[in-house]
């Protein structure tokens, strides 16, 4: 299976525009802990970890980015322009953020409450960990 999992997220659209719902268990294989933005982005990078155990879904509900993740052996991006579907980022894959566009509004939502011990920053150690997981 490829490394770009994207989930197709369906609008209840009418005349008065678009609404999509998203459910925990249902739309996302995972009980949804914790929701964050970002938004203001200019040209600059983001990301550049891989996570030990967090899950998350991101959706880009406005403008695009490039999402690039890595799962130690090979590296795949996409590129995310739309409300209409998620990507899932699975715990222990490197990811990187680029080509925000000025507007773009990135919602993530996640597995887990927030944890700086959940990250792995530096790619060195990321491989290690790949490494030692295949044991
Ligand atoms: C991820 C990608 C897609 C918090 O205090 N609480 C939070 O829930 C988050 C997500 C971040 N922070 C703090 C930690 C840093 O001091 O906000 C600051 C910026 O976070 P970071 O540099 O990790 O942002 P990104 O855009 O590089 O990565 C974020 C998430 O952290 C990460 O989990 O997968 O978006």
């Amino acid at each position: 299976m490829g490394l770009i999992n994207l989930i197709s997220l369906n609008s209840k659209g009418d005349e008065r525009g678009h609404l999509v719902a998203i459910e925990a268990r249902n739309e996302i294989p995972f009980d949804i802990k914790r929701v964050y933005y970002i938004f203001g982005t200019e040209s600059l990078s983001r990301g550049f970890h891989a996570h030990k155990e967090l899950v998350q879904l991101a959706v880009c509900v406005k403008g695009s980015c490039t999402m690039l993740l890595d799962d130690g052996f090979s590296r795949e991006s996409v590129i995310l322009d739309s409300p209409f579907y998620g990507i899932l980022i699975p715990k222990m894959a490197w990811r990187e953020m680029h080509n925000f566009s000025q507007d773009c509004v990135l919602l993530v939502l996640a597995s887990e409450y927030y944890c700086e011990a959940d990250y792995i920053r530096d790619y060195q150690e990321f491989l290690i960990e790949v490494e030692n997981a295949k044991k």
